[in-house]
């Protein structure tokens, strides 16, 4: 089996050291960080995620993998963030009220910061009021918003709304990610950019602080 699909397997079984020594051995084999987090990590969550939709496995074991992937992350994140480079622009993060899931979120965070840009990593469960406080306090030019569940996504809209409300929307701008999250929702709530995927969201977020 090669080191892909060892970590692959370490991630789908829950086991976070055996992922973690392992993304380090590829890392030592020359292969590069974004082949491992593409094919090993997020490859081992979306198996995760489609035998937990067909119930072959339950919670306690989608906890175990999310805690595998954290620790793959944790190695692999240095080598995404090339530190030492001065910030482009600030973007406020988090997931949105009601959502528990981070893990996209903080990819999106972490090539961000690999990117050049300052991120203010409000975490999950992040209310809209407290989205929009924090960028007009910190000075943001973008609020990046996460949602995993179809019921969380309504809260996206809030903060735009807000955004609109207090009337920031000329120097804050929004972008929306997240598996249930499409384009056409993005424009449907007003926001202003959304992202497929995190390295998507970094060049969506790019447009936004230079157009
Ligand atoms: Co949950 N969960 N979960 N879960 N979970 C999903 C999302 C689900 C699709 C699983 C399923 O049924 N197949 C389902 C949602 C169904 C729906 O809404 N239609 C689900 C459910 C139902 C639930 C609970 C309700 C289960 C329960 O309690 N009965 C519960 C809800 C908790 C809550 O949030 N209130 C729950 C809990 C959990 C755990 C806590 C166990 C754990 C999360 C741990 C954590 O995040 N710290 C978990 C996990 C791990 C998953 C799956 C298996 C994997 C999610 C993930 O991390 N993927 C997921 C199934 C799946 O998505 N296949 C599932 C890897 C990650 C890299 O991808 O987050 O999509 P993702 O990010 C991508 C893109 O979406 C994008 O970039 C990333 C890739 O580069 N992106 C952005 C993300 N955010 C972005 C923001 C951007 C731009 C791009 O701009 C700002």
């Amino acid at each position: 089996m090669s080191v892909l699909a060892e970590i692959k397997d370490g991630l789908v079984c829950g086991d976070d050291e055996r992922v973690s020594e392992l993304t380090q051995q590829a890392i030592e084999q020359g292969l590069s960080p974004q082949e491992i987090l593409s094919e090993s990590l997020i490859g081992g969550m979306t198996i995760v995620g489609e035998r937990f939709k067909e119930h072959e496995i339950f919670l306690p074991d989608v906890l175990l993998a999310a805690k595998a992937m954290h620790a793959g992350m944790e190695v692999l994140r240095p080598l995404l963030i090339d530190a030492g480079i001065p910030s482009i622009g600030k973007v406020v993060l988090g997931s949105v009220q009601g959502d528990l899931h981070d893990i996209g979120k903080n990819l999106v965070g972490i090539l961000l910061k690999g990117a050049g840009f300052e991120v203010i990593d409000l975490g999950n469960d992040v209310a809209p009021q407290s989205f929009v406080d924090a960028a007009k306090e910190r000075g943001a030019s973008v609020i990046g918003m996460s949602a995993l569940l179809t019921t969380t996504m309504p809260t996206m809209a809030k903060v735009v709304d807000l955004v609109k409300e207090r009337k920031l929307d000329s120097r804050i701008k929004t972008i929306v990610g997240g598996a249930p999250v499409s384009e056409m929702f993005a424009r449907e709530i007003g926001a202003d950019a959304y992202g497929f995927d995190a390295a998507n969201a970094v060049d969506r977020v790019k447009s936004l602080t230079t157009a």
